[in-house]
């Protein structure tokens, strides 16, 4: 394989991001190439626990997991990256911190069927009041333009979508 990547997905809360992000380590890791991912919501708890999710925490958030994908590439292991990172322009600066290396993949499960999934009754706070600023119900989220691949994760099973992504972006 050629050199480390890093894929960085985009998605809604609850569309589905980590699970195939971890997935698709697996799957890397079985054939043979490290891989590491970076979870929005698991970097929130330390690296990043100083953040909110004003358009400016989210930011820095992501600026900050742009640099250490960038690290981990040159260590040479392939980074997944699971954040909802909700604008273009942020995703760009990431994409410039990281460079040749950068794929795009949107988790474009639709907003109804995340907000019926509802894992972890984040919508429903959100839909109360109760939680500002969220995602798909009180702050934006924009649509990839040019992803390299675009999954709705509602007429896939994970092991096609890992195969989908590696399909548009490795192989
Ligand atoms: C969006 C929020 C919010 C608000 C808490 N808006 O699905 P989750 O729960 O487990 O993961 C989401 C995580 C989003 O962090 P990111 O670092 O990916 O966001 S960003 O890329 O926009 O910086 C969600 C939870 O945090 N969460 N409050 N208001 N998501």
């Amino acid at each position: 394989m050629k050199a480390p990547l890093t894929f960085w997905f985009t998605g809604l809360s609850g569309a589905g991001k980590s699970t195939i992000a971890n997935a698709l380590s697996l799957k890397l890791k079985a054939d043979g190439y490290p891989a590491y991912v970076l979870d929005g919501d698991v970097l929130r708890q330390g690296l990043c626990k100083d953040l909110k999710f004003s358009p400016s925490d989210r930011t820095e958030n992501l600026r900050r997991i742009a640099e250490v994908a960038k690290l981990i590439n040159h260590a040479g292991m392939h980074v997944i990256v699971a954040t909802i990172s909700p604008m273009r322009s942020d995703r760009a600066m990431a994409k410039a911190i990281i460079g040749t290396a950068w794929r795009e993949i949107h988790i474009a499960t639709p907003l109804e069927i995340c907000e019926m999934r509802d894992v972890k009754g984040l919508y429903r706070r959100a839909r109360s009041g109760e939680l500002s600023e969220f995602t798909g119900v009180s702050a934006p989220y924009e649509v990839p333009a040019s992803p390299d691949i675009s999954i709705d994760t509602d007429k896939k099973s994970i092991e096609q979508c890992v195969t989908s992504i590696l399909s548009k972006t490795i192989l």
